[in-house]
Parts: structure tokens; sequence; C-alpha cells
């Protein structure tokens, strides 16, 4: 068992690193990135497609500079990566910011963006501009992470200090220009300060902060001249291990590759030529062919891996755009995307296959099992292809075959990891979002779930977004749970309760898909939806002779804003030729008996219409009993928390012995929810209570089974006289 405790430790310690905001805020930032990777992706495929008639055509078509166009995209979104990621850092790192001091959100962008531009603008003179483009390409991607991390950071702690705050009276100027020019001093002093680091080290000689890194991580090398495996390793580990920090590690240690890797390919093909057989192992094809399958980090293997195991859907699509790109080694959607870049769970596989390779494909040329690259191949041919190419052999291609199967027999743990640590995270996500749908009532001041900030607020974004499309995908259902004459033991009415069954996530609860409808405002046409599969299915009852039963649906506030409510509700049930009191609607009571409704003219319309209300979670709120006279109600649903309380608390019992003389006073109907077991139903008939809707009869059921369930109370209790109570469907 210590065992399981430390894996599960080191699950938990993986989860928090996971959930690091610093960390958080790379991953999103790459991910809103994506569509520049994408395009620019795109680019380097129309440029570089392997296939010389391709090329050819190309130059026929569109003369010999074609490949300007690709080069633009390619400029214009890889040659500025590091810009957009100081922007989308600051971004991220704004949503957790904002809790604590409302900001404009666009500020910390600006911050992390003009200090990573001042301290890669230089003042030698370049044609037409101050910034050497390379830096701010992917080359600068790493410097960018870091300086934006930093920057944001010191700009926070710095609007902590109230004096470092300008505060004025905002009175008619907007929310924006006061949260602007609060934050305007920490904003200028973190610019300043990078600044003034950049103008000293300049001082010391020490001028491009990028250039002093580079020419830090390729020393190693300059040591190693020698041809041998141990080189090969270190290589291969020092240009992933870059590349997982994201910089473009090949681009780094390209010394080594004009030093070592290069001649040695030639020196093979020199000797094929000549006649005699290759003696260099290590050639710039065989990290082409062998270590780098599908890109750095031979991440075909991790896209076959993900395809095969991964169930969380944004990595498999990911994947799936990545397919084509990766068959000619382009990997930046995967890196970028995933991302695989700075991310814990995939460090180890990453840098650990290519490591792996290397060494297996020393040994297969060692032995002789498989013979030595004699043809340069470029870098993107496909898998298989390039292997066979280089060696002209179909071994070369079996061992690329063999290193895909480690890649992905290496990277499917660490897969089934991130899936863990995504379905855990999400999870944790999930039930914050329908904590969030429980609490909080409903406000009149714009949308509650999906202005939740960070990744709750867009886990309820996404989820508002599939709902859209529930409708039309079958995915929404409705379930009866039946309300029951308890003195006579029949089925008098049925609450209908819409369910959504999500294609991934499974049942969301309703509370959650409610309030996001209510958010967006589609509520309204839900709702419409809701009512019409209810009277549809009351028509469908009468016919087979179920005739005394009625449908109470639940409605919302949004949908008693919409004046032509009412008149479309009178036509969903003249159009299934249902009478109108077979339909009740159901409204909270904190919503229907405000002073704000009473003027409602949607709830007056209702009633002139002889449509039915009733009153839910009724007990609780604040409502001033006088709006009863206002709208006559036809049914008060008794709050859960006053009949789950009746057998311990007095007071209950009170509230709802009042509630009752109230009801026979005002002939209103009294209904007692979440009923589940005969004491509660007992005590509650006691109080004069004897409509139940709960557990103890029935949860809600599909409509065949309520039917079913329905014609059996019928059945054993005679389909007349009506029950006491409960209305009966008239006509
Ligand atoms: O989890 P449960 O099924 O108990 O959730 C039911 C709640 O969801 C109801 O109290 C109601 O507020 C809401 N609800 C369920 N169905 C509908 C519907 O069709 N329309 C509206 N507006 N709300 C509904
Ligand atoms: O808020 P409203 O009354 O519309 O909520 C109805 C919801 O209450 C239904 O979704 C149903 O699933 C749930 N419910 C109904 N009866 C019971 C019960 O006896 N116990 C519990 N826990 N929930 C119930
Ligand atoms: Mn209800």
């Amino acid at each position: 068992m210590p065992q399981r405790g430390r894996k599960n430790t080191v699950f938990q310690w993986l989860a928090g690193l996971v959930k690091n905001p610093y960390l958080t805020a790379v991953r999103e930032g790459l991910t809103l990135a994506l569509p520049l990777i994408i395009a620019g992706t795109l680019a380097i495929l129309i440029n570089t497609f392997p296939l010389p008639a391709y090329q050819e055509y190309m130059t026929g078509l569109f003369g010999p500079e074609w490949k300007l166009f690709g080069d633009y995209i390619h400029n214009g979104t890889f040659g500025v990566i590091s810009v957009i990621m100081a922007l989308n850092i600051g971004h991220s790192l704004a949503e957790d910011h904002n809790v604590k001091h409302p900001l404009n959100r666009v500020t910390p962008s600006i911050v992390a963006t003009v200090t990573f531009s001042s301290l890669m603008c230089t003042m030698e003179p370049l044609a037409g501009g101050a910034f050497a483009m390379r830096w701010l390409s992917v080359h600068g991607l790493l410097l960018s992470i870091v300086i934006s991390l930093l920057a944001c950071s010191i700009f926070r702690f710095l609007l902590r200090f109230p004096v470092l705050r300008v505060a004025f009276y905002s009175g008619s100027t907007g929310a924006s220009m006061s949260q602007a020019i609060s934050a305007m001093i920490p904003a200028i002093l973190t610019v300043l300060l990078f600044a003034g680091c950049k103008a000293a080290a300049k001082a010391y000689g020490l001028e491009n902060p990028n250039e002093s890194i580079y020419r830090m991580l390729s020393l190693p090398f300059q040591a190693m001249g020698s041809n041998h495996i141990e080189t090969a390793v270190v290589y291969e580990f020092v240009r992933n291990a870059l590349w997982f920090l994201g910089i473009h590690g090949s681009n780094v240690l390209e010394p080594v590759m004009q030093e070592l890797y290069i001649p040695g390919m030639q020196a093979n093909a020199a000797a094929y030529l000549a006649g005699l057989p290759p003696t260099v192992i290590f050639t710039k094809p065989f990290f082409d062919c062998y270590t780098s399958i599908g890109g750095a980090g031979s991440t075909l293997g991790l896209l076959i891996a993900i395809l095969l195991r991964h169930r969380d859907n944004g990595a498999k699509n990911i994947s799936r755009i990545s397919i084509l790109p990766s068959i000619f080694n382009i990997n930046e959607i995967l890196l970028f995307g995933l991302p695989v870049v700075l991310n814990p769970v995939f460090i180890v596989p990453f840098i650990l296959v290519p490591v792996l390779a290397s060494v297996i494909s020393y040994f297969a040329c060692l032995w002789g099992l498989v013979p030595l690259a004699i043809h340069d191949v470029a870098w993107n041919i496909p898998v298989f292809i390039d292997g066979y190419l280089a060696t002209d052999s179909p071994r070369g291609s079996l061992l690329q075959l063999f290193n895909l199967v480690v890649a992905i027999a290496v990277y499917l743990p660490f897969v089934i990891l991130d899936n863990r640590l995504k379905a855990q995270q999400f999870n944790e996500n999930f039930k914050k979002l329908a904590d969030a749908a429980v609490d909080g009532g409903p406000t009149d001041i714009g949308p509650r779930l999906l202005s939740i900030p960070g990744l709750i607020g867009g886990m309820a974004h996404n989820l508002a977004a599939d709902l859209k499309m529930a409708l039309k995908r079958n995915e929404l259902y409705m379930e009866f749970q039946p309300q029951v004459d308890s003195d006579t033991g029949r089925v008098y009415g049925v609450e209908s309760l819409m369910r959504w069954q999500h294609p991934h996530i499974g049942r969301i609860p309703p509370s959650v898909f409610i309030g996001l409808a209510e958010d967006t405002g589609h509520i309204v046409a839900l709702g419409l939806w809701g009512i019409e599969e209810s009277v549809r299915l009351m028509r469908v009852w009468r016919d087979a002779g179920l005739r005394d039963v009625s449908v109470a649906v639940n409605v919302s506030a949004r949908q008693l804003e919409d004046a032509s409510f009412p008149d479309k509700v009178m036509g969903i049930l003249n159009k299934h030729r249902v009478p109108v009191d077979c339909l009740k609607l159901e409204v909270t009571e904190s919503i229907a008996l405000t002073s704000h409704m009473a003027e409602n003219r949607v709830l007056a319309r209702l009633h002139a219409l002889n449509i039915r209300l009733a009153i839910d979670d009724f007990g609780m709120g604040h409502s001033s009993l006088t709006y009863l006279k206002k709208f006559p109600v036809a049914t008060l649903k008794l709050d859960a928390i006053l009949t789950r309380d009746v057998l311990a608390s007095r007071s209950s019992c009170e509230i709802i012995l009042s509630i009752a003389e109230l009801c026979r006073s005002l002939n209103i109907d009294l209904l007692a929810e979440y009923v589940e077991d005969e004491a509660h139903l007992l005590k509650l008939r006691s109080l004069g209570c004897s409509n139940i809707q709960g557990y103890f009869y029935s949860p809600p059921l599909s409509a065949g089974e309520a039917f079913t369930f329905i014609s059996g109370t019928h059945k054993a209790y005679g389909a007349s006289p009506p029950p006491r109570g409960g209305a009966e469907c008239g006509l």
C-alpha cells in the first residue's frame, strides 16, 4: 500500500503543478495563439511540401518568387509569436488579477507586451525598424514567456499599494478610463524597471539577453568535438529540452549539426560514390529519420498515443488537426496547442523518446541490422519514405517503425496520466460551476455563470455553446414526476422536468444548463419547447384514455419578460387540442411574488387566458402574501427546507399549518415536494397537506414509465370521483 500512497502523492503534486497559475497562463497563452500557429503551419506546408513535381508546378504557375506568399504568412504569424505570447499571458493572468483589483483586462497584456518590446528593441540602425525580427519570432519565445510572467507579477505587486493607484471620482467617465488611470503608475514603474535593467546590462556589454542565452546553450558542445554516441545523446537531450522550454532547439544547436552531422553525411555520400562502404553512424538523416519522427520529441508517437487512448476532446481535436502537418514532420500545432511546451506532464517522454531512439538506432547501425545513411534527405519527407531513401533499404523504414512503436509505448502512460489529470481538473471545475449554479438566485444584472472568470467561466461558455445545438441533436428530453393525492393514492398531475444528456459529459444538472440558458436568453426558446413537449404528451395520454391528469412546467423569470409568451403557450394548447386547465406553469416564489412582478404584463395576460400558476419553493422567500391575491394562483408548492424539517422543527410545522390555513381560505391547492419517506408523509398530512410529490411515491420518470405508473394508480383506486385538491382536467 505505501507504494500506492506514494503514487497518489506524486499525482496530487503533479495536479497542483499543472494548476499553478503561471504555468496555466503559459498553456492558455499558447492555446490562444492557436489560430496563428495553424496559419503558420499551413504556410510552412505550402512552401516546403516535399514533392519536386509540386515545387516545379508552383514555380511554373506563380513564378520563381511563389514562396513569398507563404513567407508573408509565416513571418506574420510565427514571426511575431513572442509578441503575441506576451499579450496572451497578460490576458490570462488578468483573469485572476481581476478578482482582487477591478482592472481593465487589457492592461496586463499591455504591460507585458511593452516590457517585452522595450527589452527586445535595439538602437542599432536596422533596415526600416528597431526590432530584430528574429527575437520576436519563436526564437524569443522563452524570454517572452519569462518576461511576461515577471512583468505581470511585478505589476500586480505594485498595484497592491494604494499610494500607487491614482484615484479620482469617475463621474461621467467610463469604467475603462478610471481603471486605466488607476493602473497607470504601477504599469509605468514596471516598464521602467525592466528598461533600467536593460540599460545597466548594456553598460556591462550585455545587450540582447537572447543572444547571451543562445550562446550559453551551445557551450557544452564546443568541448565535445567527437561524433560519438555520447555526443548524440547529449545533442538529443539538449535539443528536446530546449524545445520543451519553447526554444527552437534544432536551431540553437545548428552549429553542432554543421560541424558534426552534415560533414558525417557528406563523408558517407562520398564513400558511396567511390564504391566504398559508409562509415559514419551519426549523420543529419540519422536524426531526421530515427529520432524526430513527426518532429522534435518524435511526437508522431504522442499523436498516435493520444488518438488511441485520450478521452479529452480538446487533446483529441488538436491531435486530429496535427495529423497532416505531422506526416511532414511539422509539429508546432501539437507542441504549442496541446501544449507540450512547458507542460510538466510531458517533459519526461518528450526528452526520453528521442534519446532512447538515438541509442536504439545507434546499436541497430553498429550491429549491421540497418545500413548507414548514404543519401541526404529533406527533413520533411514523411516517415518510412525518408528512412528508405536515406539508406536505400527497407530496413531503414523498419527501424523507423520500431522507433515509432517505442515512442508510442513510452508516451502512452503519460497520455493516460494527462487524461486522469484533465478529468480531475474537469470534475473540480464542473463541481464549482454546479455550486455556482445552485448558489446565487437569478439576477437582473446580466449573466451569472457566463461571467465567472477563468476556467470555470470558460467551461460555462463551452457548455452554453453546446446547449445551443442540444435541441437539434436530440440531447434534450423531459421527465415527469407524479404528484399524488395521498388520501386516495391517485396521481392527479405530473411536474415535467427538462433533462440534458451531454454526448461527452453525460447528464448535466438542470440548475447548470437552465442557468446557462437563462444567461444566454436561450431559455425563451427552450422553455417553449419544454411546454410543447409536455402539452403534446397530455394529448397522447388523453388519446390513450388518461384524461384527468395535468402537467406542471417550470418557467424562468426570463420567460416572463417575453411579451409574446402567454399567447404562444395558448397557441401550443390549441395546436394540440389540450384544455387550458391541463397545464400549470411553475414559477418560483422569489420571482413571482415580488413588487416588480405585480406590474408584470405577462403574468396579467396569462391570468386573462386562464393559464394557471403554481408557486414553486413557497415559504422561504421574502414575498408579501398580498401578491397572492393580485395573481390568483392555483397551487403553492412548499419549499423543500420546510418539508424536510417537519419532523425536527416545531417552527416548520407552525409555518406549514398556517400556510395550509391560508390555502384553504383562498381556495389554493397545497403541495409538499421532496417527500422521501412515510414518516414525513404522515406528518405532512396531519398538518393539512395531502398532495405529495417526492421519491416516496416516485422519482421523475420517462413519459412511458409515468404512463404505466399513473395507469396503475388509477386502476387501483378507480377513475372517479376526482381526487380532492387535485385538478380534474375538464372536457
Ligand atoms: O435537478 P432537478 O430535476 O430537481 O432540477 C429541477 C429544476 O430545474 C427545477 O426546480 C427548475 O427550476 C429547473 N427546471 C427543470 N426543468 C425546467 C424547464 O423546463 N424550464 C425551466 N425554466 N426550468 C426547469
Ligand atoms: O425546484 P423544483 O421543485 O422544480 O425541483 C424539482 C426537482 O426536485 C426535480 O428535479 C426532482 O428530481 C427533485 N426531487 C423531486 N422529489 C424529490 C425527493 O423526494 N428528494 C429529492 N432529493 N429530490 C427530489
Ligand atoms: Mn418545480
